[in-house]
């Protein structure tokens, strides 16, 4: 009688232990489709500019390129963080997204015509370093 308890127990213990094993292999497979499918880049990099109005205008400017999941930019380091799906832009489409609404990045001028339509306040200073 002991025999077959104990028989059963081991059944039991194999089956159990197989079936986790199972469930891990599934858990795994899907997080790395999941990481291939969203290939995101984060980036960061000077952009120019004085207040929170201007953190609202340049934030705005570059969630409005597809692909943009996140955009943070730091007033007084004069720099923006992005995250990106790379599948879907890149980073000069997101430079010259911030440059058209009047902003200058590292690699792109901010449009003129957009300077000149900020308000005072947000008229910062060409020659300001960036990315500090
Ligand atoms: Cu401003």
């Amino acid at each position: 009688m002991n025999k077959v308890i104990l028989s059963v127990a081991i059944i039991m213990a194999i089956g159990l232990t197989s079936c986790k094993n199972e469930i891990k292999k599934e858990a795994e497979t899907s997080t790395t489709e999941m990481s291939k499918e969203i290939a995101m880049t984060d980036l960061s990099f000077g952009v120019r500019g004085n207040c929170g109005m201007c953190k609202n205008t340049i934030e705005k400017a570059a969630h409005s390129v597809e692909g943009v999941t996140a955009a943070n930019w730091d007033k007084d380091k004069k720099k923006i963080d992005v995250s990106f799906d790379d599948t879907k832009t890149d980073a000069m489409t997101i430079h010259k997204a911030i440059a058209a609404s009047g902003y200058d990045t590292e690699k792109v001028a901010g449009s003129e015509e957009a300077y000149d339509g900020l308000p005072g306040c947000c008229q910062y200073d060409h020659e300001m370093m960036m990315n500090q």
